[in-house]
């Protein structure tokens, strides 16, 4: 076996602090700190900006509605806004996202209806939307199992001569999942059209990166696979978008897959249910919420001039809007038929499926029910 020498591989090796190009006080970092990339213009930062605080209002709407039982559980993304949308807003509606549980708001952003996106949150179906109408996968739970569907989908794309990439989301934590190694490792050989976006926010619901890993940073790893790593600063839309938009485009033209650590933060618990106080303090919480990625790109636009107070009223009112139609459609009761348990299991139904179908049917009949709950029954 030999390597094929006409292909070289690509300086893979990331930088050792996090790329950024707005700094925490919301000033653009002078050019030559951009390392050829381009900060992206004013009108993709006004939408970024738009989105986010959008997803912020319809997120902590969600929360909210949790204490009140209208969903079972929910992963805030608050905190993260950044990486989750300057990633998805680089993307073409084309492209396939490959998200996770904490992925909400970016499955949002792709533009699935709200009624839809909290379907399996609330226990009522395991996806709510057809993924093919939207180029968006179903959120998953199995941590890094979706990365193996974006390899598949980029790799059947690329045979197909699709010009199309699949970018998907991975915590730091599910890094260390035997999936990651297969997909990183198989996406390198076959040149996948892949773009891997580890958020990096630094838990495993309690358990702290330093647990998890000694490698200095997990874009590191990108080395061992032979594609190009980067080290990016997650709480910086420009930063992300940039660095997204450029991976896009060369594994949309045959450039192969690219690894990008966000590095960032939870600022909520790891879901409702979790209690953060007991694995970590305060202080160091609040450092990080000092950071927040809205408001920094927040001043960044006002030190341009690109966000007047008619603007922000306008992105307020949208982000109302928004969660008032989610607490709408979270607040009627699902009317649910229990005999669809045993649809879509198999493509030809098998007996011992039927028998079971017919138990529950009699069983729902003799309790006086047409099968349905929901809907105040
Ligand atoms: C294969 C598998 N093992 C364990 C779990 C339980 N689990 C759910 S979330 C989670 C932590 C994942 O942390 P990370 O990947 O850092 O993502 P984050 O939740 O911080 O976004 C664990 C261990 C799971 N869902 N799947």
């Amino acid at each position: 076996m030999s390597i094929d020498l006409a292909t070289p591989l690509p300086n893979v090796l990331p930088d050792d602090a996090p790329f950024r190009l707005i700094g925490d006080t919301g000033k653009a970092v002078p050019p030559k700190q951009r390392k050829g990339f381009e900060l992206p213009s004013i009108e993709t930062l006004s939408l970024i900006y738009r989105k986010m605080v959008v997803a912020r209002r319809w997120d902590t709407q969600v929360t909210a509605l949790t204490r009140q039982g209208r969903l079972s559980t929910y992963p805030s993304a608050r905190g993260q806004e950044a990486s989750e949308l300057g990633t998805v807003i680089a993307m073409r509606p084309t492209d396939w996202l490959f998200p996770t549980y904490r992925d909400s708001i970016a499955v949002l952003t792709r533009g699935v209806p709200t009624a839809e996106i909290l379907t399996s949150f609330r226990g009522d179906w395991h996806c709510g939307w057809d993924p093919h109408e939207y180029s968006t996968a179903p959120q998953v739970t199995p941590l890094a199992t979706q990365l193996l569907h974006a390899v598949g989908l980029a790799t059947a794309a690329k045979l197909k001569g699709d010009p199309i990439a699949a970018v998907t989301f991975i915590g730091d934590g599910a890094t260390s999942e035997g999936d990651s190694h297969e997909a990183f490792n198989f996406a390198g050989v076959w040149q996948a059209p892949t773009v891997f976006v580890i958020q990096n926010n630094q838990f495993a619901i309690s358990v702290p990166y330093s647990k998890q890993t000694r490698a200095r940073m997990l874009a590191d790893r990108a080395v061992g696979y032979g594609i190009p790593g980067f080290h990016v600063d997650g709480n910086d839309a420009a930063a992300v978008y940039a660095v997204v938009s450029s991976a896009l485009e060369r594994a949309r033209s045959g450039g192969g897959p690219t690894m990008i650590e966000c590095l960032t933060y939870r600022t909520e618990p790891h879901t409702n249910s979790d209690d953060p106080s007991r694995y970590r303090n305060s202080k160091e919480v609040d450092a990080w919420r000092a950071k927040d990625p809205i408001e920094r790109l927040e001043r960044y636009l006002l030190s341009e001039g690109a966000l007047t107070d008619a603007d922000r009223e306008s992105i307020n009112a949208e982000a109302e809007e928004g969660a008032r139609a989610m607490r709408d459609a979270l607040n009627k009761d699902p009317v649910l038929d229990p005999l669809e348990l045993f649809d879509h299991v198999y493509f030809a139904e098998r007996p011992a499926l039927k028998e079971q179908r017919e138990a529950l049917a009699s069983e729902l009949a003799s309790r006086g029910s047409a099968g349905r709950t929901g809907g105040g029954e």
